[in-house]
């Protein structure tokens, strides 16, 4: 049984060579396994104790406190393996990390933000844990992002288990960088509190783990309040055992979580459920929380002495000590002894994170992006072969060839699948679907089920899974079907897809494709197909952001995105999936466009048009008629990646014509435009004739009607006018 690994870990020296009195056992713990917990729980309450004074001497910067949740998720530590199940907790989890084997120098070193801070090298507040050896994957400070990617972390474990060569090491791609493990009966844990189950991703996340039956073990800890919103707020009826008890496949233990041995027991019997393969299960725990929220709250305010009284009298380390005495397990002089071995640990432990080294001021920009592969340098030339083809039939080959090659890649979202009922397909009476608009058609016949899925309608769900998945180095290609649905999952794209690398220092990274379907010009689109907004990702560090306008260049980006090693948005505009415009042969299977190369559509000398997207083709056709009527040359440059740019390629083509204009079809103010505008205004001043131009949508929303949509979307008519008084300038 795993708990018997406690006693073998190095912080469980003091109690070791303890005599056990009898043999009697608790629930299956032994007297000594009561001993080492109690030590776990002590070291936990003093290590807060400790922080909470250097916070005040201001020798650490941020104190939440895992108080009155020890027994509870010590109970949960005991029944799993560290480094072979894997952990998403959150901040009051301190005794689940020492149980696992964080040391408390290690806990220390987060605080005080050291660059060996093996959680976040100083970049992550303090308890927001992170490990890599033990498979703790980093925690952010949202509530409740943890779930999705608990989910994905589950369904990743259970595809390597059936797809074991997918684990493999390859060389020249993401894979090279990224070691997979599995054990094929692990344990997935994710914890959080209380009011952290009013989020929406709570219940997407119990909805997909239960309807999948994936091995994710929900811890509950109850202690009654979210800061000061106590749970009958939060929580229909006050308790979410009751919400969730209908749940299929689940296995619902509800427990004292001040009480170890009550929670060990129910923690047990979870995650031997778990381990059975029968499915998910929730232990809700009822805690208490004796240091208020976190150093920076006085729960005084919002709780009268009486209630705080009563949960005092429930302390679970009083409570332990209390039993150990009663059963006899340990005398008084026996606690004494444990608890100055602890306070002395406590206290050399602090002094040697004290002395610890700050992470070096020029570190900064470390881990925003892989540092092993720069998809700046990924390229391979183009094999052309056969007729013209479209954007869509080109993203399609894209996708079908990478399949081939790379069995890691999983593809779900909406409506991706050919038919979620395969008999259907079996039986060959049907085409299938393949995406609302056929970009996926075809791949859940080629690759199966468990490779090409659809998910729930439930964007968050999409990307929260991927970025799980991710991190177990599977590499999900996801779709969200349209760009103006993303932002359920706008919130995982923001805290979590684009700042896993950074914020753990390296130790996890989560490269996977999420694909948008963007753009207007499509009449009859409105307010809710049309949009664009490619700013609001190039404005995230840590995101890659490809925007495509043409057939070849969706195919060579798309290669690049799905092979390297951080996370991609693929911006594909609706409007060009079938455009005549852009059409290509088809350029063989391993054709990769470097990012941040710019490609010029046509040269000129008289003025410059930054674009990319649905107005490359509409400058395209501006720079020709004005070329004819006016005799103005200009030179058109297609970005294709607006993360990185090309700015290489802007520069020159100002520095020759000294005139310049930024066109894009997102509405103009604050938008990507404004930045490019910004930078030429800021470094090629001197090489300017005239001021940096901007076209671009009005700042409005697209409208329905065709002659409103027109009006509000930059046409070839607006790009020429631009143009022509950008010449006369
Ligand atoms: C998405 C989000 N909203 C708000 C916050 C601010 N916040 C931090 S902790 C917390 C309360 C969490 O309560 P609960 O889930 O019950 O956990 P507890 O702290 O009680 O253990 C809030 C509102 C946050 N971190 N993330
Ligand atoms: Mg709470």
């Amino acid at each position: 049984m795993a708990v018997t690994k406690i006693e073998s870990r190095k912080n469980a020296s003091a109690v070791a060579d303890m005599p056990a009195k009898t043999d009697k056992t608790y629930e299956g713990l032994t007297r000594q396994q009561l001993v080492e917990i109690y030590r776990l729980m002590y070291l936990s309450r003093r290590l807060d104790d400790r922080e909470k004074v250097l916070k005040n001497q201001q020798k650490i910067f941020f104190q939440i406190s895992g108080a009155g949740h020890e027994a509870l998720t010590v109970a949960a530590a005991v029944n799993l393996k560290p480094g072979y199940d894997w952990f998403y907790p959150y901040y009051r989890d301190r005794t689940l990390c020492l149980a696992l084997g964080v040391t408390p120098y290690e806990q220390l070193l987060q605080g005080v933000g050291a660059a060996d801070d093996p959680a976040s090298g100083g970049r992550q507040m303090p308890s927001h844990w992170g490990h890599k050896k033990l498979n703790i994957v980093t925690q952010s400070s949202p509530t409740g992002t943890q779930f999705l990617q608990a989910v994905g972390c589950a369904e990743a474990g259970r595809y390597f288990s059936n797809h074991p060569d997918a684990a493999a090491k390859h060389d020249g791609d993401y894979r090279e960088f990224k070691d997979v493990k599995f054990q094929g009966d692990e344990v997935v844990y994710c914890s959080a509190g209380d009011g952290t189950t009013s989020e929406g991703e709570f219940w997407e996340a119990m909805n997909s783990s239960c309807n999948l039956k994936l091995p994710v073990l929900f811890l509950i800890e109850d202690n009654g309040y979210a800061i000061s919103v106590p749970v009958e707020v939060q929580t229909a009826g006050g308790n979410i055992s009751k919400l969730v008890s209908n749940f299929p496949n689940l296995l619902l233990e509800e427990c004292d979580g001040t009480d170890v041995v009550a929670s060990f027991a129910a923690c047990k019997r979870a995650v031997d459920y778990i381990r059975a393969g029968k499915g998910p299960a929730l232990v809700h725990g009822h805690v208490i929380r004796p240091y208020s929220h976190s150093l920076s709250d006085d729960e005084r305010l919002y709780r009268p002495d009486s209630e705080r009284e009563k949960d005092a009298k429930r302390d679970p380390v009083t409570r332990l000590q209390m039993f150990l005495v009663r059963e006899n397990i340990l005398d008084e002089a026996g606690i004494n002894k444990l608890e100055k071995d602890v306070d002395h640990e406590v206290e050399a432990a602090a002094d040697q994170a004290l002395k610890a080294t700050f992470p070096s001021t020029d570190s900064i920009y470390r881990h925003v992006y892989s540092e092993d592969l720069d998809p700046r340098k990924m390229a391979s030339e183009a094999q052309p072969q056969g007729a013209d083809r479209t954007m869509a039939d080109l993203i399609n080959a894209c996708l079908k060839d990478e399949m081939r090659r790379d069995e890691r890649i999983v593809v779900f979202g909406e409506d991706v699948a050919d038919c979620s009922r395969e008999e259907y397909l079996k039986e060959q009476k049907l085409k299938g679907k393949g995406g609302v608009f056929k970009l996926t058609s075809g791949l859940q016949m080629e690759f199966g089920g468990e490779r090409v899925f659809n998910s729930p309608l439930a964007e968050a769900n999409i990307v929260g899974r991927a970025v799980g998945m991710a991190t177990r180095g599977l590499k999900p290609v996801v779709e969200i079907q349209f760009f103006d649905y993303i932002w359920p999952a706008y919130h995982q794209i923001r805290n979590e897809f684009s700042v896993i690398r950074w914020r753990s220092n390296g130790n996890f990274s989560c490269p996977a494709v999420v694909r948008v379907a963007i753009g207007g010009y499509l009449t009859g689109g409105a307010v809710y197909h049309s949009q664009c907004g490619e700013s609001l990702f190039t404005h995230i560090p840590g995101l890659r952001v490809c925007f495509p306008s043409n057939a070849l260049d969706a195919n060579g980006l798309l290669r690049t995105a799905i092979r390297c090693d951080d996370p991609v948005m693929f911006l594909e505009h609706k409007r060009l999936y079938r455009e005549t415009f852009g059409r290509a042969p088809y350029p063989g299977p391993d054709y990769m466009i470097p990012f941040g190369k710019a490609r010029t559509m046509k040269e000129g000398k008289d003025l410059t048009v930054i674009t990319y997207g649905a107005t490359v083709p509409r400058a395209l056709q501006a720079a020709q008629k004005i070329e004819r009527e006016q005799n103005v040359s200009v030179e058109l440059i297609d970005l294709r990646t607006l993360n990185p740019y090309d700015w290489e390629a802007i520069a020159t083509s100002v520095r020759k014509t000294s005139r310049v204009m930024v066109a894009h079809e997102d509405t103009l103010s604050w938008g990507y435009g404004a930045e490019i505008a910004a930078r030429i205004a800021d470094e090629l001043f001197e090489d300017l004739d005239a001021p940096v131009k901007r076209v671009a949508a009005t700042d409005t929303f697209v409208a329905y009607q065709p002659i409103l949509e027109d009006v509000i979307l930059p046409q070839a008519e607006d790009l020429f006018k631009a143009m022509e008084s950008l010449a006369r300038f």
